[in-house]
């Protein structure tokens, strides 16, 4: 096979790539002065994600400043109970707030609707005709077990107490729940392979509330099921799992779910990452954010330990997303300095 031009599906295909490539999770956003810029003047975050022209120009200021290896399209794991018909609105400074789902009625009154993600395809379109020819354009979608907590809970304010008590006490209405969410994930992330998108991740954040046998039930299967889905449709399109927090969950995550790539805070010791999952497939990460605000000398040790523990078939990112407090310099220097860094 021969190298593509793009280092990161290089790595997401098993190949060593021409150099190791680099994108950050949340890598458009509140650090950077000219998303607050835009942000000041429209009328809300959810807003921004459907007007393409925005959503474009947010996707690519990341690119523009610090030549990333990938775009992530600037959307949101939330679109998707957005596009099933549930109330979703951003309140400044309080995070997402959706109307929760509790009963079999209200699942029964859940429908896909693809025209209310329309400009999210839009988006995918207009930013894959202006990439660079080295840049990959990864979309994504939140895991069913993530977007299910977000539905049942309405926020993330009380640490998902109500989706914890459904794992045990209603698990029908939660099987139901994340099919249904299998669904319309599926249909989500096909259309946006159709509109250009050339890898995707699955962001299951709240991955980490489970163990043992839920875990399996409510992370490894949907997971499994989606992405078997997908690789019917579209095997030659990439997939890179996130399930944050997974602890004893990971081995069993990398090895069932039919990922191509694994996603790994920085709660994942290195030495066991490169013994019990790079051995298995590529994997991804995992800088701490918090490293990234420090910047200097302690970011770029950890950095350097990162590139010479997981070598070439790897993808620097972070553990999780860029906050908001991060000076963009940190970026440049991070970026500046896995582009120059020689084992
Ligand atoms: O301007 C603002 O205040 C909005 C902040 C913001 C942004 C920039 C939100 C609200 N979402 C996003 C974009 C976003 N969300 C992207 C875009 C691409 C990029 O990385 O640059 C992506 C991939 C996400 C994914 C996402 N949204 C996740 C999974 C990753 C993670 O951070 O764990 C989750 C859990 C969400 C929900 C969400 N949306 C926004 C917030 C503040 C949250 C977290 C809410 C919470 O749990 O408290």
């Amino acid at each position: 096979m021969n190298k593509s031009r793009k280092p990161i599906l290089d790595v997401l295909g098993g190949q060593i790539p021409e150099r190791v490539p680099v994108w950050l999770m949340r890598q458009a956003g509140r650090y950077l002065p000219e998303y607050r810029e835009l942000r000041a003047k429209s009328k809300n975050f959810l807003n921004m994600c459907l007007t393409p022209d925005l959503a474009t120009e947010i996707t690519l200021q990341p690119i523009r400043r610090f030549d990333m290896d990938a775009a992530i399209l600037f959307a949101d794991i939330l679109l998707v109970p957005m596009a099933l018909g549930v109330d979703l609105q951003f309140r400044e400074g309080e995070g997402p707030a959706l109307q929760p789902v509790s009963s079999m009625l209200d699942l029964e009154a859940l429908f896909y609707d693809p025209a209310s993600v329309a400009p999210v395809m839009q988006t995918i379109r207009q930013v894959a005709g202006q990439l660079s020819p080295s840049t990959t354009l990864i979309g994504f979608c939140g895991a069913p077990w993530t977007v299910a907590c977000y539905m049942i809970d309405g926020n993330s304010h009380s640490n998902f107490a109500a989706t914890k008590k459904c794992v045990y006490e209603n698990p029908e209405f939660l099987e139901r729940l994340i099919a249904i969410l299998i669904d319309a994930s599926e249909q989500y992330l096909s259309a946006q392979i159709e509109a250009g998108a050339e890898a995707l991740q699955i962001f299951d954040s709240w991955a980490g509330l489970l163990s043992g046998e839920a875990f399996t039930h409510y992370v490894i299967n949907p997971t499994r099921i989606l992405i078997s889905r997908l690789k019917k449709k579209y095997p030659h399109i990439p997939i890179i799992g996130f399930p944050r927090e997974a602890a004893d969950g990971y081995e069993p995550y990398i090895k069932q779910t039919g990922i191509d790539a694994l996603g790994i805070d920085q709660s994942v010791d290195l030495a066991y990452a490169k013994r019990a999952l790079q051995s298995v497939k590529p994997l991804q990460g995992n800088l701490s954010p918090d490293l990234l605000v420090q910047g200097g000398a302690a970011m770029l040790d950890a950095a350097a330990t990162i590139l010479r523990t997981f070598g070439p078939l790897h993808i620097f990112n972070l553990g999780h997303g860029v906050v908001p407090q991060t000076p963009p310099e940190h970026v440049a220097q991070l970026v500046a300095y896995i582009r120059e860094f020689r084992p």
